[in-house]
């Protein structure tokens, strides 16, 4: 029986296997699916993060004594705050809020440093609100540049995120984020009156979440779905922007929340989670950890691939040899996988790829995207989350990927998903089809790429190549066409 046959026949049997047995079923443990019960020692190439020179975070924020906010009395909250992966809260209990009552927060604020790429963000949380976008949160946020023409300003955003990632919200100026002609804050420590407010019944029903600096207003309605979806607040305070970056010195004072005063004049005690002290930071932008790790998040034995992988201009892969493919052949891959954190602008291939190619790709994806590629595309729009779509990419250029298809949001729950690249599909000029759990989309290719043809000599994960942030994803249980020994 030639390879491909035998790959298929035994394809059926195990995927009956699967559906008979379940999800938990030893049965998948079988010789030719990879259940990385060890290191199977895959290749890693591009920025690693074992190479990283960890990084000390500092914060020191909560309640003062101070009044740099300009409040009524002295006693304010802030201090230094910086963006980590590592959550640092200082917040205290509310009852429980929802998308389906008006919200507001107001109050004074005052910047007195900012380094290059720097936020915080203040408002309605959840205890379990956790990353960047922040699900289960309404906030002012500010975001901070040091440039060495402009000097240190920030800028005022209102963002929402429902229970389920999917966020939204505006900045306080006109046009689009850092080329608008509104000036900045300034981080010159003058205090700024802000509110952000939300009001369910705004905009006709979908939802209106507005910002105001000092008298003046912008607003939008929320994106289509999201009220629906909602979020359940449960804490309100202070909290980093969970991605690698740098610190700023803020202060807030004279705060009405829902129209409730917070003057601040007496240590609050609020609860604090990392806001003070110093904060090991072993991965920064773009270093990709990349690693067999002896967990289980996705849903078989112990033991797995994992990648906290960055969206980023250069190269990076982890992944391992199979036999060559080519477009002609039939292309199949499957197994567990858990997608269990994003940042906000991320995404991660996972499939075949020609490692020649992807390592002398030099130029971002926008540009010219990716050649001799078949893959799960795992990439959205914040507004949605990320959809499992299929991508490819053939040699001399001609490349297509679905616009959507299932999404799947950074849950951590196991899943199972797979690929098949029918040659003969698609008027013979090949079709890709992709599924998650019961979910499905197809992607037929163009008649210029399979004219073109691609060769994939690497099976595994690889990165996007334009600037962004990461996704952390694990995969066992696989097989895959071109599967070695
Ligand atoms: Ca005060
Ligand atoms: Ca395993």
């Amino acid at each position: 029986m030639p390879p491909i046959q035998r790959f298929c026949v035994q394809a059926i049997s195990l995927c009956l296997a699967f559906v008979c047995l379940g999800m938990t079923s030893p049965a998948l443990a079988a010789p030719d699916v990879l259940s990385f019960d060890r290191d199977p020692g895959w290749e890693r190439y591009g920025k690693n993060a074992d190479d990283l020179p960890s990084r000390t975070m500092h914060q020191d924020f909560g309640w003062r004594p101070s009044n740099h906010a300009g409040g009524e009395s002295p006693g304010e909250i802030g201090g230094v705050i910086s963006r980590s992966l590592t959550r640092a809260c200082y917040w205290v209990e509310i009852p429980t809020q929802t998308l389906e009552t008006k919200l507001t927060l107001s109050g004074r604020v005052a910047n007195v440093h900012t380094d290059n790429n720097c936020a915080m963000q203040f408002g309605f949380f959840n205890k379990d609100s956790e990353g960047w976008r922040t699900p289960n949160s309404l906030v002012f946020r500010l975001s901070g540049e040091n440039k060495e023409r402009r000097g240190q300003y920030s800028w005022a955003l209102a963002d929402y995120c429902t229970q389920k990632w999917r966020a939204g919200g505006l900045g306080a100026f006109d046009g689009r984020y850092q080329t608008t002609d509104t000036p900045p804050i300034k981080s010159d420590g003058k205090p700024h009156d802000f509110i952000v407010a939300y009001d369910p019944k705004g905009a006709s029903g979908v939802g209106e979440i507005s910002i105001a600096i000092d008298g003046k207003e912008w607003k939008t309605e929320l994106l289509e779905g999201h009220k629906e979806e909602g979020a359940v607040f449960n804490r309100f305070g202070l909290m980093n922007i969970q991605v690698s970056g740098n610190s700023m010195e803020v202060y807030l004072d004279d705060i009405r929340m829902n129209g409730k005063l917070l003057d601040f004049s007496d240590d609050p005690h609020w609860e604090g989670i990392n806001n003070q002290g110093d904060i090991e930071e072993g991965v920064a932008r773009p270093w990709n950890v990349m690693d067999w790790e002896e967990t289980n998040r996705a849903g078989g034995d112990p033991g797995e691939m994992s990648v906290m992988m960055w969206r980023d201009e250069a190269p990076a892969y982890f992944a391992t040899p199979i036999s060559g493919l080519t477009l002609d052949d039939p292309i199949h891959a499957e197994g567990r996988l858990a997608f269990s954190g994003a940042g906000s602008d991320s995404g991660v291939y996972i499939g075949f790829f020609d490692s020649e190619t992807k390592r002398g790709k030099e130029t971002p994806d926008h540009v010219v995207r990716q050649s001799n590629i078949l893959a799960v595309m795992l990439e959205g729009p914040s507004r949605v989350g990320h959809y499992f779509r299929a991508a490819y990419g053939a040699s001399s250029g001609a490349n297509g990927h679905n616009d959507s298809g299932p999404i799947i949001q950074p849950d951590g729950e196991p899943r199972h998903w797979s690929l098949d690249y029918d040659p003969k599909a698609n008027d013979g000029v090949g079709s890709i089809t992709v599924r998650l759990d019961e979910e499905e989309v197809v992607l037929d290719l163009n008649p210029e790429a399979r004219k073109q043809g691609a060769t994939f000599d690497r099976f595994g994960f690889f990165n996007m190549q334009s600037g962004g942030h990461y996704v952390k994803v694990s995969i066992d249980d696989v097989r895959f066409s071109g599967m070695k020994d």
